[in-house]
């Protein structure tokens, strides 16, 4: 199949879209309605690039919700499980959004960027939307918008070295999950160092197109003997890395504790926030299934949807993602299997797309 996405205000184009276009993007997918780059040298190309080098990625995609005024605090805390209580204004929170279910909605980056401001760095779903339902529906004090922040992030081991040019020496004192603003032709970015990478590397909130324009090029054009390129999130160092990607490993039909998320999910009594009651109650009776990584004995495999996954006749789960891993030299995936036939580094055979597969569970993230 060789056809193309049309393009069109609704698919949203970014700051960066026509540079990005330039540097010769191959795929582009759709992420929060707008166009994210899916591939610039096919998958094992930017991914052995990624681990070598560095990469400059057009994230636009990651959208802030911003929520701000009196009640902020309180609705930022009602949406997600984990505990903000003492959430610090120069910190990073992975904090999953729940529904009243406590299924997962989004899992964000959550952080306080001013005293009555945060900003919700959303993967792909609609959480403006559900923020401004809960605001009106409860009668809070609070304004939520998409401000015109579009992050760039710098990954792969050579970005350290890429920021300390553009930046300055300071830059190399920020530690994982810490964000502060530098300055870059006299206007401040909020720079954290994050990223949906395990090969090191920050992330630009780019809040003024044209001088983000400016940074895009220059950050290209100090990093020629780096060998940087523009890039974008890659299937295959995600899954070795273990992230999870919202939508394709888990969607709003599963919670936090059945994605081993625990450590984000708050029980204390002082907090509150909608689908407490649903995950308490799950969390006392114990999961009936959760995410776990399959090592498949096949040289390639691609998923598009959710496979089913089904022992001696039963359905027992679904692969959710998966990928041929380089650095296992085996297929990879994630799945979400009943914890009666979880049995760990035992090889079992499991009927995948029809097919008898030999395949290994083990925990998450993989280890090598
Ligand atoms: N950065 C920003 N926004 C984002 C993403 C991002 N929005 C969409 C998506 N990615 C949100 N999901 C994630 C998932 C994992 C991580 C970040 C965002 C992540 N996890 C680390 C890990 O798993 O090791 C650290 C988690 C922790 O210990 O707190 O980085 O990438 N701006």
């Amino acid at each position: 199949m060789n056809s193309t996405i049309a393009k069109s205000a609704r698919l949203r184009s970014t700051p960066f879209t026509q540079r990005i276009e330039e540097y010769g993007v191959q795929s582009y997918t759709v992420y929060n309605h707008m166009l994210l780059p899916a591939s610039f040298h096919g998958a094992i190309d930017d991914y052995n690039h990624l681990k070598e080098n560095v990469q400059v990625w057009d994230v636009s995609v990651e959208r802030q919700v911003q929520i701000k005024g009196p009640d902020a605090d309180y609705l930022t805390q009602l949406i997600t499980c984990r505990d903000l209580s003492n959430a610090k204004d120069h910190l990073c929170y992975y904090a999953p959004i729940v529904d009243d279910q406590g299924k997962i909605l989004n899992d964000p980056l959550i952080m306080k960027v001013h005293p009555d401001t945060w900003w919700v760095s959303i993967a792909d779903t609609d959480i403006l939307l559900y923020a401004k339902g809960i605001a009106i529906g409860k009668n809070l004090d609070v304004e939520i918008t998409e401000p015109n922040v579009n992050p760039l992030a710098v990954q792969g081991p050579k970005s350290f070295e890429l920021m300390r040019r553009v930046f300055g020496e300071e830059i190399l004192n920020l530690k994982f999950f810490h964000f502060k603003r530098y300055n870059f032709q006299d206007h401040q970015f909020l720079i954290a160092r994050s990223g949906w990478s395990k090969q090191g590397g920050f992330e630009i909130y780019v809040d003024h197109d044209e001088i983000g324009l400016q940074l895009f090029d220059k950050l290209i054009e100090k990093g020629k003997d780096l060998k940087v390129r523009p890039g974008c999130p890659n299937l295959i160092e995600r899954i070795e890395s273990g992230l999870l990607s919202y939508g394709n490993d888990m969607d709003m039909n599963d919670t936090p504790l059945e994605c081993n998320l625990d450590s984000f999910v708050s029980f204390n009594p002082d907090i509150e926030y909608l689908g407490k009651a649903a995950l308490q109650k799950q969390k006392d009776q114990g999961v009936s299934r959760s995410l776990i990584g399959l090592v498949l004995d096949l040289d390639e495999i691609s998923v598009t949807q959710y496979i089913p996954i089904k022992k001696d006749g039963h359905l027992i789960g679904s692969l959710r993602s998966a990928c041929y891993s380089p650095e296992f030299n085996k297929c990879l995936g994630i799945a979400m299997v009943d914890k009666s036939y979880q049995s760990l580094e035992q090889n079992l055979s499991l009927e995948i797309n029809g097919n008898e597969i030999s395949a290994k569970m083990t925990n998450l993230p993989f280890q090598k």
